[in-house]
């Protein structure tokens, strides 16, 4: 092969396949695989990405802590490259410093974030296996996307939230052929289905919603944003955090006009008794009719109780988008939305019922029922401690402290050293500034990155981290018809080293290689993971190609036929509730929860109730009279690929979208740059002025880069310098990012 020759390879991404034509060890330009018919807009900036100025070049040890020890100052920029078995060394001594003087709960390996795709190279996998085999670690429960949900659910129905959503829901086919009015809290968002975790080769929202208008169903989007759902949609505005409010309503019009499916509440539901009272407001003396809702949420009192009326006559599904949850008291438009549903007495019926996170990645509503498995053993953890995902900042900055979690009370364990590969918690915890703070706590922060991301430039030890693109892996992903061998497309960018290897070096170092690495080379995990993956498919009856062959041919697509409709643990319960009880402890849908009830929190009492958020447009002040929503970003994924599109002319700051009456009262124009603040922080953003946003609501999408220490305003446009780092409640404590009240003002 000549040197100038170029060579197009196709490899597997969170974001879809791609196509990328490498030459002269570089990567030279990305595509969306040609295969997929609605290709996401995100591959293309690749090339840039990879080969770009901010990759970490060598392993780097803060000046200050590598001179003394010293952990102020994280974030000052000095640091000194060492040679790898140097820096290794330094590394591997200090764990077990650590580890002896303080015990392997003073480690936390939680590591949340994304990484990359492919099955071996996890990096949050390995992380986590390197650590177990070093005596365990600190770890956390749950996910930004999910946590709240996480929690409460299964309080509901009895079931993991996951379970319900990823193998229990009506598929896009059953909801196409059965429903009339699809209800969408929060929207399903056209962005958001460009990615999956693990990857998604074949994007099919589009389609399914171009049927779904071809046939005359009835889709309707409620939230802030138009854009929230695919074009053509009817759109209710509603303001962020008010969603309850007006599900309330729409259950009260029900009640008031006779249309409660009593029949349906009797037989399949427990505590409609004691949540009734409530309603009909002989609790409170708040009847929560359409026109109180509407004081809340902005919609108008007779589009309520027409939408009522609609909802109970026609076959409905509800959808919830995981960003409902993802705010204070996010566990009530999650828990309503199921009594709501109860109420209609659809639930268990084809394209009835409630669904959550339609959208919100690119596989939710696909019913395959593909092999699984080939993920990393992450071996057994010896510490028990665990914390809410979210919870970071405040473990960090109370150490002892007791707190409260979905009827646990624990106190925070006391964390010496923090250890994060493949995710960017400088990018996606709420309250930046706060979390900075917190982050001078602990005696040694160590991160595997590729990137000087704003989380390694707040490390004290940071190890380059080869891309995907840079090793060997399997691409898979269980709601996906394809399988990929990601072929490593060029050698390790500077000094770049696999997680693997970089675990494994710690490892020997600390006297646990054969546990850690079971005498494997990556290629032998990778036909070792691979035949996992062959027994899965065989035990499905799906032929997978020999690994070698796998290899060679680059990808295949898998006969997995989509199973329709789903078996669901619903429609079977719905069918015989004495047979097949749900897992709750009465057997049935929990409108009412004893469990919860006794936990005694007064921010997520035993049934649904009306709870406003403590920033929203219902506290609006002069001071801060906008209500911030900070979507994921429609151009990549979180903070991956920023570096080069960071890069790109007039990228950044990012976009700001404001209404155009808010715009006039400020004297804003399309793309003016303004100062986006609050009393936790500010940044920078440019302006876009969109009627198709709520009045009183601006949007930032997450993803800009966080800035450095010290600076007054973060100049990229991070809207996590804004937000504000509560817990959804004392029961769910997830992530409430889309709680924040902010001013928007002109700069210059
Ligand atoms: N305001 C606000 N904040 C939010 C949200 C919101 O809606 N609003 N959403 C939240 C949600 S749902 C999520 S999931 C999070 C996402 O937050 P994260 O998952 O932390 O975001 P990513 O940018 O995907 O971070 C992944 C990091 O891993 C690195 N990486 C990639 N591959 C590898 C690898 O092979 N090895 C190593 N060592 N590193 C690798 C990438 O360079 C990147 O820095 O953000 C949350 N934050
Ligand atoms: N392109 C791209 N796609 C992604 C990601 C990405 O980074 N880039 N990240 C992925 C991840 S990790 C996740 S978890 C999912 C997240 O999926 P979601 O949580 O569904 O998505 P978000 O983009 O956070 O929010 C969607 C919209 O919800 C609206 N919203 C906010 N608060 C409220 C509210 O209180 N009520 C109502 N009705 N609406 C509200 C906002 O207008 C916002 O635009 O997206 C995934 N998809
Ligand atoms: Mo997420």
């Amino acid at each position: 092969m000549s040197s100038a020759e170029t060579k197009t390879l196709i490899t597997s991404s969170h974001w879809g396949a791609m196509e990328v034509d490498v030459r002269d060890g570089q990567i030279v330009a990305a595509r969306p695989f040609a295969g997929d018919a609605n290709p996401p807009g995100i591959a293309n900036i690749l090339p840039e990405a990879v080969h770009h100025s901010s990759r970490v070049a060598r392993p780097s040890i803060r000046r200050a802590w590598l001179e003394r020890r010293d952990r102020s100052g994280r974030g000052d920029g000095d640091y000194v490259e060492l040679p790898w078995d140097e820096a290794l060394d330094i590394t591997a001594t200090e764990i077990a410093r650590i580890r002896d003087t303080h015990g392997n709960e003073a480690i936390f390996g939680g590591s949340y974030g994304w990484s990359s795709a492919g099955r071996f190279h996890h990096a949050q996998s390995q992380v986590h296996r390197f650590l177990n085999a070093i005596g365990g670690y600190v770890k956390s429960f749950g996910s930004y996307s999910t946590g709240c949900a996480q929690s409460i659910m299964p309080h509901v129905f009895g079931i993991s939230f996951l379970k319900y959503t990823y193998e229990s829901q009506d598929s896009w086919q059953t909801i196409h052929d059965n429903t009339d009015t699809l209800v969408m809290f929060g929207g399903i968002n056209p962005k958001n289905s460009q990615v999956s975790m693990g990857g998604i080769t074949e994007h099919v929202t589009k389609d399914w919603f171009d049927r779904f208008a071809a046939k005359g169903m009835t889709r309707i989007n409620i939230g802030p944003q138009r854009s929230d759902a695919p074009k053509g949609c009817d759109w209710i505005p509603c303001r962020p955090g008010s969603d309850t409010a007006l599900m309330l309503a729409l259950a009260y019009v029900l009640e008031e006009e006779g249309r409660t499916d009593y029949g349906f509440l009797n037989r399949y539901t427990v505590g409609f008794d004691r949540f009734r009272p409530y309603l009909i407001g002989d609790s409170d003396g708040q009847p929560k009719t359409p026109e109180w809702a509407e004081q809340h949420c902005g919609v108008p009192a007779e589009d309520i109780r027409a939408l009522a009326q609609r909802m109970s006559e026609t076959r409905t599904l509800i959808t919830v988008a995981w960003s409902l949850q993802r705010g204070e008291h996010g566990e009530q438009p999650y828990w309503m939305s199921a009594v709501l549903a109860a109420m209609l007495g659809q639930i268990g019926l084809p394209g009835g019922g409630v669904g959550y996170g339609y959208g919100a990645i690119g596989s939710i509503g696909k019913a395959m029922n593909g092999p699984r498995g080939a993920s990393l053993p992450q071996g057994e953890n010896a510490v028990k401690t665990t914390i809410p995902v979210a919870r970071v900042a405040d473990m960090l900055l109370q150490p002892g402290e007791p707190y409260d979690f979905n009827g646990t009370r624990a106190p925070y364990p006391d964390i010496r050293l923090v250890y994060w590969a493949g995710g960017n918690p400088f990018h996606h915890h709420q309250d930046l500034n706060r979390l900075h703070r917190a982050w001078q706590q602990p005696e040694t922060v160590i991160v595997n990155e590729p990137w000087w991301t704003a989380t390694a430039q707040r490390a004290d030890i940071v190890f380059p981290a080869t891309t995907p693109y840079e090793r060997e892996d399997i691409g898979r992903s269980d709601l996906d018809d394809y399988l990929f061998f990601m072929p490593q497309l060029i050698p390790p960018v500077g000094e770049a080293r696999d997680d693997y290897e970089i675990f494994s070096g710690l490892a020997r170092r600390l006297g646990v290689e054969d546990s850690f690495t079971e005498g494997r080379s990556s290629h032998a995990w990778l036909t070792h993971l691979y035949a996992d993956l062959e027994t899965s498919a065989q035990s499905l009856g799906v032929e997978l190609p020999e690994f070698e062959t796998l290899k060679s041919r680059n990808w295949v697509k898998l006969p997995i036929a989509e199973t329709t409709p789903r078996p669901s643990f619903l429609s079977r319960f719905r069918n015989d509730p004495d047979g097949a009880p749900l897992a709750t402890p009465s057997g049935r849908i929990e409108i009412f929860s004893e469990t919860i009830d006794t936990f005694d929190y007064d921010d997520c009492p035993g049934h649904p109730i009306w709870l406003p958020p403590s920033e929203w447009p219902g506290s609006a002040t002069a001071e801060t009279p906008l209500h911030m929503v900070s979507p994921q970003p429609g151009d990549k994924l979180h903070s991956q690929l920023e570096a080069a599109l960071a890069d790109k002319t007039g990228a950044r700051p990012e976009t700001l979208v404001i209404h155009p009456d808010d715009a006039v009262e400020r004297g804003l124009s399309a793309g003016d740059l303004v100062k986006v603040f609050n009393s936790r922080g500010a940044c920078r953003a440019r302006v876009a002025v969109s009627a198709d946003i709520t009045l009183g609501v601006v949007a930032l999408p997450t993803g800009a880069w966080f800035g450095k220490p010290g600076e007054a305003i973060d100049p990229h446009g991070n809207p996590n310098v804004l937000t504000k780092d509560i817990g959804t409640s004392r029961l769910g404590q997830g992530c409430s990012a889309h709680t924040a009240l902010v001013e928007v003002e002109k700069i210059g």
